[in-house]
């Protein structure tokens, strides 16, 4: 490949127009899996209390995984087993252009996955840069009962899926690929200044808690739409998109991984809640540390959901538009997040 300078930096203006695409692009997605409820759901208050299961996961996605969350967290079953069946849902549906098989590939027309997962006991598995298989999260899983390794990346992960009984399945989707050669047409001199987050381009991250109080989390993505091969975010990486200490509680990212793997975000959320911060105070310092950590900060999304080991959860992000997916006994709600500032 030739050698080319990449300055990863992002303008406003792409920036509003991908959040334009991306609503456009989510709305059909939601009257596709939910007619009409999402408008009904959302609620203004972006932090809270709960006692008994809870699951929270981002973005409206997060509604359809929390229902299968739900089923094992209902049934008395493990936080563990809720994430993981929750998340699989996402990364089984066609319509998301960021998780699972539906994902856009990188600039040279992979799709290459990332996930992780975490459980009370801070046993953890990840898998990165995996190509042709639909559930990274039950590999990264795999990875974490059935090895002394936490992550497994790009070909060793794949012949570790085989061996382990994962079935290959191609990628991308062909109106993905129609996609992305329209795209790499209009594109071919343009890398010196892609950017970010070209098309809707949304992680999933879920947390949970169990009827007995244990936590955990897992977090799933096609990444950054069109990034250079070889490109890993935040989300497969413990303590950037994910991170769970079961004494203390839980936190997952989205947005742009570069800025979160920055200030190891998850990790540093639950360390905020360890010292007594609560979740949704713990997420909006995490933000605020980014802010402050990056000169410019055009289009500079992240978000950052969080829960505690009491069943207190909140979220917050750098630009207004985030939000997340509440389900507990009571409650199946959208919830809009606080934020530091408008686009
Ligand atoms: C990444 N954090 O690959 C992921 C992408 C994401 O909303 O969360 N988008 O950087």
């Amino acid at each position: 490949m030739a050698k080319r300078i990449f300055k990863e930096q992002v303008n406003m203006a792409d920036f509003k127009r991908r959040t334009f695409f991306k609503l456009g692009l989510t709305g059909l997605a939601l009257s596709i899996v939910k007619p009409s409820k999402a408008t009904e759901l959302i609620s203004g208050t972006f932090e809270g209390k709960v006692d008994g299961p809870i699951v929270i996961s981002t973005w409206e996605h997060g509604l359809a995984a929390n229902e299968g969350a739900w089923e094992v967290l209902n049934a008395g079953g493990r936080a563990i087993d809720a994430v993981e069946k929750g998340v699989r849902v996402t990364e089984s549906d066609i319509t998301n252009r960021s998780v699972g098989i539906g994902g856009r590939p990188d600039r040279e027309g992979h799709l290459t996955l990332d996930a992780c997962i975490m459980d009370e006991k801070s046993k953890c598995g990840a898998v990165g840069y995996l190509e042709g298989f639909e559930h990274p999260i039950s590999i990264a899983r795999t990875i974490m009962e059935n090895t002394q390794h936490v992550m497994l990346v790009g070909e060793g992960a794949e012949d570790f899926a085989s061996t382990y009984g994962f079935s290959k399945v191609k990628t991308p989707l062909k109106e993905v690929k129609d996609d992305w050669k329209k795209w790499k047409k209009e594109n071919k001199d343009v890398f010196e200044k892609p950017v970010i987050n070209h098309e809707n381009h949304d992680t999933i991250g879920m947390l949970a808690m169990d009827k007995h109080g244990n936590l955990s989390g897992a977090c799933t993505t096609s990444g950054w739409a069109y990034k250079m091969p070889g490109r890993l975010g935040d989300s497969p990486i413990i303590g950037a998109g994910l991170f769970v200490d079961g004494e203390v509680g839980a936190a997952c990212a989205t947005g742009l991984g570069e800025a979160v793997i920055r200030i190891a975000g998850s990790h540093t959320v639950v360390e905020l809640m360890r010292q007594g911060k609560s979740p949704q105070e713990a997420c909006k310092m995490a933000c605020e540390r980014i802010i402050a950590k990056h000169e410019d900060l055009t289009g500079l999304q992240v978000g950052f959901l969080a829960l505690d080991k009491n069943g207190n959860y909140g979220g917050y992000s750098v630009y207004a538009g985030f939000n997340f997916a509440l389900k507990t006994n009571e409650k199946t709600e959208l919830v809009n997040t606080g934020f530091d500032r408008n686009w």
